[in-house]
């Protein structure tokens, strides 16, 4: 660093950010005038974009800077979150509420001739994720930094994104996401590298000193490059850092020989396959498919994470024993996994300590949390692709291993079984490596993200770890959602509303506040403004729905809202099903029947995966549905079917503050938690749900009185499926009424559902769909009554949103804070109020 007597032009001429809407104004003009190399003459929309924000991100780096310094004097314990997914959406709008300068920007912006709305709309969705595990970090992401939390996430840059969804004669088709055109929000890190080795051999042998050594030779080497993105925290100076890798061919690799000796396409196509790395997120959700570009990805961002942490570690020159009180590792899933052996690795292999002691440090700094009880989700790497990719890892795997398996013989000598069942080697042809239980072998504590999901687990695929380890290894924290960008950012009119009241804007950092609105229930001007705030939302959907779709719905009309991704589980099947059911029954109506109907307007939103063909066909019946019934004259408004294309963050933001009533309808047992429920309920919106994941917990906090539930529970569902294929079963008659339908060709080529129809006529309905048929479309009838009444349908709306403090991921983060990582926030002195709460 700069010697202390040369200091004084740095504190003088260090930029100290933007306060006015002057300086504002100065920064956007400079940046769009020299950066972009614009003018006024020639700059559009996304030019003042970029400009705004330039002008944003210089202002998050100053405190990035002064954060980073920050926790390097304190030098305390760090956390660092390790996501293969971080669905972080727009960065502009959460950059100038989080820093209290929106309205500053917005009366800016104006002065230079746009709207902020239009500014804000420019930016394309950073979308590094499928569904609610990405979010769900990009959540925790915004709860630590306004924590004040010292904490990294660890991640890769892909350069392709979710794809995009379009929708073409019904059908998905799959469109690349490339977004790095233009990113303000990165900060390539060229000096920050390290060096990630696949495949070669390793080399065991005895040195001069009579020390075993183990060294992992000629493998190809893969550099990676940090890109750092900040994240800043709401109302607090404190701004945190995203780490995303990208991977290129060693420069040390490039082959100089291949290319001097004249085969310089080979050396390209090299240096091709290295980039490939972090080329693309795999768009599966709930799904792992075994490839291995995915465990190439897998290791390669845990073998660069794990090296900067070490490195970062080192340089405090404390004792290795030391680690686990200055780091806590948290994997977001199995996909980490890798990460437990790798460190394992260094110690032993690198830093030459006694595996015991190596072991020791390493289950201390892990923690591990699940997502996900299907069992096409849960990982599992063949022996032999380890064997080929990463040899060393697969001997520590073996080792790792036969140490667990000795204790648990120990423990419990008798069991033979027990063994088989625990270890982390499944013995198939080929064998296989159990990722979750290497991972729970390798952490301290292992947490679920809904009380259920938690319970499950303890009970069914980590049973027997309870067994070996006890129960107080397995914790659960249920999930929750930032309340800045699901409130404040999503719908700020109801945030003002919720601010009026209260006084101030501190609910979002205590959601716990909202329970001072219980008193607002019964009062009719706020219940007014709340309606009203719903109304607008409402329309600001429909005209979302005409611009993309081309058709007007009626604003009045109740909006049934489900958005998620698109999976059997889920059943957007059982809501289409009920979709059908209910057009039936309008078209047997008489006239004077339908006019005491209440109007229903049926959104539909979410991706399948490419290779998933059912989810694929329920989209096209979606679709289907939507073109007899929107344009079918004895309808009207009464239904309307929509589905909207390429649902992501930023669609979400316009999509869940219109909803009336949202469909959170899983098959019980099999949702780990959920968390738009959560999104929705805080928006005002009533919720159609079965007893799974949060929704319990939800009931639970909101009152049984403001939410439908409906369905079989989860303590059922193995008994009912048992039944489909041995007992005596009967299908639902009125679901049968609607496969009829289908087949009829209603909606087209009936032999385009015959699958769909077939796995729940025949082949044992896995999901329970014709079991809690009768139970759905009773509760569908319920709702349509209760919403007739306007004035209590208000007050549970009220009721609800007062009760829903517990969800916001600040609780979350101080649960994992407190019962996982062992750490404290890092005070911040200078702490200054939001100075503007826009
Ligand atoms: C649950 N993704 C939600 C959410 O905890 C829960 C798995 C394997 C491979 C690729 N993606 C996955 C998931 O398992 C996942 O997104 N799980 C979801 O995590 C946050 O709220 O119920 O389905």
């Amino acid at each position: 660093s700069i010697p202390e007597h040369m200091r004084e032009a740095w504190r003088k001429f260090s930029p100290r950010g933007f306060t006015t809407k002057e300086e504002f104004e100065a920064e956007a003009v400079k940046h769009i005038e020299t950066t972009l190399a614009r003018s006024l003459f020639n700059c559009d929309e996304l030019a003042a974009y970029s400009g705004t924000a330039l002008a944003f991100r210089d202002r998050l780096i100053i405190d990035w800077n002064k954060t980073q310094q920050r926790q390097t004097f304190a030098d305390q314990k760090r956390i660092y979150y390790l996501s293969l997914e971080f669905l972080m959406g727009r960065a502009l709008d959460n950059a100038m509420l989080n820093v209290g300068l929106k309205n500053v920007a917005k009366e800016g912006l104006a002065d230079l001739g746009f709207r902020i709305e239009d500014i804000i709309e420019q930016e394309h969705d950073a979308a590094l994720g499928n569904g609610g595990l990405g979010r769900l970090a990009a959540c925790f992401l915004d709860s630590m930094a306004t924590l004040n939390y010292a904490a990294w996430g660890y991640g890769l840059r892909y350069r392709y994104g979710i794809f995009k969804q379009e929708i073409q004669d019904g059908y998905q088709v799959e469109i690349p996401d490339y977004w790095l055109d233009f990113n303000p929000w990165e900060f390539p890190r060229h000096d920050v590298t390290v060096d990630v080795q696949f495949y070669g051999w390793v080399n065991k042998y005895t040195d001069d000193q009579g020390k075993q050594i183990v060294s992992w030779q000629d493998g190809e080497i893969v550099t990676a490059t940090a890109y750092d993105v900040p994240v800043p925290g709401y109302g607090t100076p404190t701004v945190n850092n995203l780490r995303l890798w990208s991977s290129k061919a060693s420069s040390g690799e490039f082959d100089f020989a291949k290319f001097n000796s004249g085969e310089y396409e080979s050396a390209v196509a090299d240096e091709q396959r290295a980039e490939t790395i972090s080329a693309v997120l795999y768009p599966n959700d709930n799904l792992e498919r075994g490839k291995e570009l995915r465990l190439k990805q897998q290791y390669f961002w845990c073998a660069a994470s794990l090296h900067d942490i070490v490195r970062r570690f080192k340089k405090s020159q404390r004792k290795w024993s030391e680690f686990p009180d200055q780091v806590a590792i948290q994997l977001n899933d199995t996909h980490p996994t890798l990460a437990i052996v790798e460190l394992q690795r260094i110690l032993v292999d690198m830093e030459g300590l006694e595996w015991d002691a190596a072991w020791d440090i390493v289950t201390r700094t892990f923690g591990y949390t699940n997502h996900t009880v299907l069992p096409e989700a849960l990982e599992k790497w063949s022996v032999p692709l380890i064997q080929n990719l990463l040899p060393r890892h697969l001997q520590l795997i073996y080792e790792i291993n036969l140490y667990f398996l000795q204790s648990v013989e120990r423990r419990f000598p008798k069991d033979r079984d027990l063994l088989g069942r625990v270890s982390i080697i499944e013995e198939s042809q080929p064998k296989m490596v159990r990722m979750a239980f290497l991972a729970i072998v390798g952490s301290h504590k292992v947490n679920g993200v809904a009380e259920l999901h938690s319970d499950l687990i303890k009970t069914t695929i980590f049973k027997d770890f309870v067994k070996v380890y006890g129960p107080d290894k397995f914790t659960n924290v249920t999930n929750g959602i930032t309340p800045r960008r699901w409130l404040h950012q999503a719908n700020p009119r109801l945030s003002e509303l919720i601010a009026s009241k209260l006084g101030n804007y501190e609910f979002l950092k205590d959601l716990t506040l909202l329970n001072k609105l219980e008193p607002y229930v019964d009062d009719k001007d706020f219940k007014k403004e709340w309606a009203e705030i719903k109304y607008a939302n409402k329309v600001r959907l429909a005209q979302h729905i005409q611009k993309t779709k081309g058709y007007s719905v009626n604003p009045k009309a109740l909006f049934d809202i489900q958005v998620k991704r698109i999976h059997e589980y889920k059943r957007q099947q059982l809501n289409i099903f009920g979709v059908i059911h209910r057009y039936m029954a309008i078209k047997a109506m008489s006239p004077d029947e339908r006019k005491k109907l209440v109007p229903r307007v049926s959104v539909f939103g979410g991706k399948a995966a490419p290779g998933y063909w059912m989810a694929k066909t329920i989209i096209h019946l979606i679709n289907k549905v939507g073109e007899v019934v929107n344009k079918d004259p004895d309808v009207g408004d009464l239904l309307k079917v929509v589905f909207l294309e390429d649902y992501n963050v930023s669609k979400a933001e316009i999509i869940i503050p219109a909803s009336d009533i949202s469909e959170h309808i899983s098959t019980a047992g099999t949702e780990a938690s959920g968390t738009s429920n959560m999104k929705f309920v805080l928006n005002g919106g009533l919720i159609i749900g079965t007893l799974d994941g949060a929704n319990i917990e939800i009931t639970r906090e909101i009152g049984e009185q403001n939410i439908f539930l409906f369905g079989n529970l989860s303590e059922d569902v193995e008994d009912l499926r048992h039944h489909h294929f041995y007992g005596d079963y009967q299908m639902n008659p009125e679901l049968l009424k609607v496969f009829d339908f289908i087949k009829k060709g209603t909606f087209g080529d009936e032999g385009a559902f015959g699958a769909l129809i077939s796995g729940i006529a025949e082949h044992g309905d896995y999901y329970l769909v014709s079991d809690d048929f009768n139970s759905y479309c009773q509760t569908q009838d319920l709702i349509d009554e209760a919403y007739k009444d306007q004035d209590s349908w208000v007050s549970k709306s009220i009721t609800s949103v007062a009760r829903m403090g517990f969800f916001t991921s600040d609780r979350c983060i101080n649960e994992y804070a407190d019962g996982i990582w062992n750490i404290e926030p890092l005070q911040v002195k200078e702490e200054n109020e939001v100075r503007s709460r826009t």
